[in-house]
């Protein structure tokens, strides 16, 4: 039996729930079954979503308020969906309680962190002076920057090697670590751009999209493969 793969989408301010193909593709072909989880604001429902899925992905969308680690609104950059953010911590929140691995794509990696009681860069374009830029002009599907991979990250032993090309296509990223994460990855600039749970929980979560590099390169598809084959054998 293949393993369920819930998938925490994109939630509009109309409650209305999607999910790109190209997460979609990656999990099917990885050998997992793909299930969009509709917004709900029942617990009872959101209790049962977490039963029924041997694992849980979240993907990349608009920003997490502030307000979940404590901050005011920095700039007019910041682009938040209330209803979003409601649901993705609503249903996070039910997963930590369990032990079901979870991957995090992009926003997923923020949401994580600021779940795990850590903060973020709000607008990473004003408040990193770097010369690596995190909002590519390049395609969907092209590569960008790279990463460093920490040495003896979980993250090094699947791909064997320091150095990965990646994309990026985001606003913001983690500025504290939360509790019972570490480092996997680093851009140039020192911007945190993968974690992983030291603890017994399989999480793994990336600041870049490998979904969309999934049909080109390798590394992209063992960060799915991963991912799917720990929730085959936890299922
Ligand atoms: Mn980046």
């Amino acid at each position: 039996m293949r393993p369920i793969i819930g998938i925490i989408g994109k939630t509009d301010e109309n409650k209305k729930s999607e999910v790109g193909i190209d997460y979609v593709n990656a999990i099917e072909k990885s050998g997992g079954i793909p299930l969009l989880l509709p917004y709900s604001e029942n617990a009872d429902t959101i209790a049962s979503y977490v039963g029924i899925c041997d694992g849980f992905m979240f993907v990349g969308g608009v920003d997490i308020s502030p307000k979940y680690f404590g901050e005011e609104v920095l700039n007019d950059t910041v682009c938040i969906c209330k209803e979003r953010d409601d649901f993705d911590f609503l249903v996070l929140s039910q997963v930590l309680k369990t032990n079901k691995p979870i991957l995090a794509i992009c926003r997923g990696i923020q949401l994580v962190n600021v779940a795990l009681g850590g903060t973020l860069i709000q607008d990473v374009p004003t408040q990193i002076n770097s010369i690596v830029s995190h909002k590519q002009n390049e395609g969907r599907y092209e590569f960008s920057h790279s990463v460093k991979v920490i040495k003896d990250a979980p993250l090094f032993e699947l791909v064997q090697n320091a150095r990965l090309k990646v994309n990026s296509f985001h606003h913001q990223a983690i500025k504290t670590l939360g509790k019972g994460v570490r480092v996997m990855a680093q851009s140039d600039d020192g911007v945190i751009e993968a974690i992983y749970s030291s603890g017994e929980r399989f999480l793994r979560a990336y600041q870049w999209h490998p979904e969309l590099l999934f049909n080109q390169d390798e590394n992209s598809r063992k960060l799915f493969g991963e991912f799917v084959g720990v929730c085959l054998k936890n299922s």
